[in-house]
């Protein structure tokens, strides 16, 4: 049966309804920013780009750098963009958009976050690169999804209970990052840990500015929080969606992180501005080795 109209939307041109891209716009390795500014910051350095779009805070490029087709997209900010981001993509990819019905050969995406995030640790300064190991999702976004084959329970499990989670909000759900784009992207120069990726900026990274916290302690509790040597290393809002929706549908996934604030002792980066592009030549380099 094919997927109904109002389920999977396509806009006039025959393009997919958020992203504004057609098939032939992507490339099999995909860079995701958050901030829409720093699609030009990555594909200032392609030797060419061959399409360019944009629909509110996704904006796509696609081009070459050093013979290797990519294409950077925006994603805006949390969790909920991912899942428009990453379900529309595998569409693009692995559905037949006249037929609305899926394609006989699957297609895998490469996908490379590079993001800002802070440190939760104090051996984690600002101005490093950081590379996901897993997600750890506070947000709840991926429970409308079959988790099960994805989900790390016994992380989970120690997490809930270091931190005296409270059953009223989702189940925290920890994801591990692709092994094989770790492997490419890692070096001596990136920390690596868990992720935590929030729901918000404020509260759910434990945030005063006018509301109190249901829970105040919870980044201590989390600074402290130790499974088997692995800790949590820095808390953003997009990786666990990524990685959990990445696995789900096939795709590998790993995020890296230019860190630009340090919640445990309080600094931010006097340069953030070249941390990110540090970054961004980093993971270019690494992408095509
Ligand atoms: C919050 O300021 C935003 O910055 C971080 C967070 O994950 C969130 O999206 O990442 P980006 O700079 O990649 O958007």
């Amino acid at each position: 049966m094919p997927i109904k109209d109002s389920e999977l939307i396509l806009n006039a041109d025959g393009s997919i309804y958020h992203l504004n891209l057609k098939p032939e716009n992507i490339a099999n390795t995909i860079i995701f920013v958050g901030d829409q500014y720093r699609v030009e910051k990555v594909s200032k350095h392609f030797d060419s780009i061959e399409f360019k779009t944009q629909k509110r805070e996704f904006k796509t490029h696609t081009g070459y750098y050093k013979n290797k087709r990519i294409s950077v997209i925006s994603t805006g900010i949390g969790p909920d963009n991912i899942d428009i981001v990453l379900n529309e993509l595998d569409a693009l990819v692995n559905i037949d958009l006249k037929t609305k019905m899926p394609k006989e050969s699957f297609t895998s995406l490469n996908i490379i976050r590079i993001g800002t995030s802070g440190s939760l640790q104090n051996n984690i300064p600002v101005d490093s690169f950081l590379l996901s190991s897993y997600g750890l999702d506070l947000n709840g976004m991926l429970h409308s999804y079959q988790i099960k084959s994805i989900s790390e329970p016994e992380i989970e499990d120690a997490f809930i209970q270091q931190t005296n989670w409270s059953p009223l909000k989702a189940r925290p759900i920890a994801i591990k990052n692709s092994e094989v784009l770790e492997k490419k992207l890692k070096s001596k120069s990136t920390y690596s840990g868990l992720t935590a990726t929030a729901g918000g900026f404020y509260g759910p990274q434990g945030r005063i500015l006018r509301l109190p916290l249901e829970d105040n302690a919870l980044n201590s509790k989390m600074d402290a929080f130790n499974f088997n040597g692995v800790c949590i290393t820095n808390l953003e809002m997009e990786t666990s969606a990524i990685y959990g929706l990445s696995k789900l549908l096939g795709h590998h996934a790993v995020s890296l992180n230019a860190i630009i604030a340090n919640r445990a002792n309080g600094t931010f980066s006097k340069n953030a501005s070249k941390v990110i592009e540090d970054l961004i030549i980093y993971t270019l380099n690494k992408i095509v080795k």
